[in-house]
């Protein structure tokens, strides 16, 4: 059996998990918290969730989770069999988890846990966001999918992560910095397939317990 191992607050976590069910791969779910634990640490070695185990076999990393369950259920693909498009996909992909993702991850400390971020970090962010979030315009679609007329792996990124980012920004510079992108519109078109709802219910009640575990240290 396969098994998801990480926490549903996670958007990482949720990636890979919207790709689980609108494959209908059947799996498992292990609730396992980023704290770097010696267990943790010895399945995945930056102490990074989700991953999967699969037996004794353990597979790190979201975008080698997501690619190696094309491989390996190659029903219902969510990405295209054409060399080029495929490339194509994992750009869009690259680019919303290196370019926008873990860019404004840097500010999720003061936007979503009440930490601080250094006025220094904010200042860089900020400019290079400015610059991604523009470039960004030229690979998304909206049609209605991020990357045109069909779901693919491209939306259990864009819905994982985009949503953050927008959040982020607004709290941290007082603007969303993909306001330009009809990203509400889209979550909430994507938001009435049951794998979303799934994904989003299960979200918010991890969500709960993050932040209680959170309060009580
Ligand atoms: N590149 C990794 C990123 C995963 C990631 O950053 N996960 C976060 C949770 S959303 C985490 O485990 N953070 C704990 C840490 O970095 O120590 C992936 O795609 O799986």
């Amino acid at each position: 059996m396969l098994t998801l191992c990480g926490f549903a607050a996670s958007n990482y976590y949720n990636k890979v998990k919207l790709a689980l069910l609108e494959k209908e791969v059947p799996f498992e779910e292990k609730l396992v918290w980023a704290d770097r634990s010696p267990a943790l640490m010895e399945k995945s070695i930056l102490g990074k969730i989700p991953y999967f185990e699969i037996g004794d076999q353990v597979i790190c990393e979201s975008q080698v989770m997501a690619e190696y369950l094309e491989d390996a259920y190659p029903q219902k693909p969510l990405m295209p069999a054409d060399p080029i498009e495929r490339a194509e996909l994992r750009h869009l992909i690259m680019f919303m988890e290196l370019h926008l993702e873990l860019v404004a991850r840097e500010l999720y400390g003061e936007a979503f846990f009440g930490g601080k971020v250094s006025d220094e970090t904010k200042v860089r962010v900020e400019k290079i966001l400015k610059r991604n979030t523009a470039a960004f315009g030229k690979l998304a679609k909206f049609s209605p999918f991020i990357a045109g007329s069909t779901f693919t792996l491209a939306d259990c990124v864009a819905l994982a992560h985009l949503p953050l980012v927008g959040q982020a920004t607004k709290a941290i510079y007082g603007v969303d910095m993909l306001a330009d992108y009809p990203i509400r519109e889209y979550a909430k078109k994507l938001g009435e397939r049951p794998t979303v709802q799934k994904v989003d219910a299960d979200r918010r009640i991890n969500r709960e317990l993050m932040m209680q575990k959170m309060t009580a240290k």
